[in-house]
């Protein structure tokens, strides 16, 4: 036997993500990738862009998109809708798709009709249950199944990483023999300029109670790298934090700037974790009304 005979074929091809707000998409990419590369956080519709998170191992590369949680947007909730398109275009690109549930749901919803609804025919599904650690999935397992016709079905937790080389397995034979699309040593097709200002971002969910952080966009208004600088040493970035009205602004800011100075205290060290460089992190706050109806302020923000 040649040595090339004994070596497997190439492989590479792309997995999306969809589910419910909150079941652990972003939790379950960072496990199968062994970063913390998404941001993630108890409070639903924390994602709000398709990401392509890259694993590799050995000859084959998997891409990962993680997408939004979907829901049901009403017509004036130019956000939503945006969120729930770029999850459908994801969807066509996949060679394979893992319908993430939560392992304790007792009860089907709405939105649960609509992803099978729109689950494209020709392309397998693994029904996938996370948080597998807090319940047993076989009743979830079961509902979902009377929704829809899957390739397969694992029980995995993203918290205590049961089950995630079972699903690597399951995803396997559905991938495509082909030559990898990103070089190995890269992890995300995204900028560091979104990684900053998701960190914001994810930090802000963290930070704020209820709707608020749901209704704050960050936009990056500057961005330098320390060569940029050649005396300072650190990486500069100045973000613009947008609230939908005056209201949010003041919690944002907080009495005496407190809660803003905090958000940027912890959001600057994580960016310093990730990038490795001391960070100077200048955070300002505006109100832009009503920017997540407003088809032309979700352009500008990069919703679009
Ligand atoms: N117990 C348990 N909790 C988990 C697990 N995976 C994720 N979580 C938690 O579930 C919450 C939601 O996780 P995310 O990864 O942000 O969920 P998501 O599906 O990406 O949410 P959206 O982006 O809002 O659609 C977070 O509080 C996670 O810590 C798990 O396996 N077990
Ligand atoms: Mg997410």
């Amino acid at each position: 036997m040649t040595e090339t005979s004994m070596t497997s074929p190439e492989k590479c091809g792309t997995v999306t993500l969809i589910g419910r707000p909150n079941a652990g998409k972003s939790s379950l990419i960072n496990a199968l990738l062994k970063t913390h590369a998404l941001i993630i956080s108890p409070k639903p519709q924390t994602t709000r862009n398709s990401v392509r998170c890259i694993y590799n191992d050995g000859n084959t590369q998997i891409i990962f998109t993680d997408t939004p949680g979907l829901y049901r947007a009403d017509s004036r909730d130019k956000l939503g809708i945006f969120l729930n398109n770029s999850i459908l275009d994801a969807l066509e690109d996949s060679d394979c798709i893992l319908w993430l549930i939560e392992a304790d749901t007792r009860k089907l919803k709405p939105d649960d009709l609509e992803i099978a609804r729109i689950l494209p025919k020709k392309i397998p599904v693994i029904l996938t249950a996370n948080k597998s650690d807090k319940a047993d999935p076989s009743e979830a397992f079961r509902l979902y199944e009377t929704l829809y016709q899957f390739a397969g079905k694992v029980p995995v937790s993203a918290k205590t990483k049961r089950g995630i080389d079972a699903l690597i397995q399951a995803i396997l034979p559905h991938i495509p023999e082909g030559e990898p699309l990103y070089d190995p040593d890269i992890l995300m097709d995204t900028t560091e300029k979104f990684m900053a200002s998701e960190i914001i971002r994810e930090k802000i969910l963290m930070l704020l109670r209820d709707e608020v952080p749901h209704c704050v966009a960050v936009i990056i208004d500057d961005y330098k790298s320390p060569e940029e600088y050649p005396d300072r040493k650190k990486l500069y970035i100045r973000a613009s934090l947008i609230t939908e009205t005056e209201g949010q602004k003041k919690i944002l800011i907080g009495s005496k700037g407190e809660m803003i100075k905090r958000i940027g205290e912890v959001s600057r060290k994580a960016i310093e974790e990730v990038t490795g460089i001391e960070t100077y992190l200048d955070l300002w706050v505006k109100a832009v009304p009503n920017w997540r109806r407003n088809p032309a302020a979700l352009r500008r923000l990069g919703y679009s």
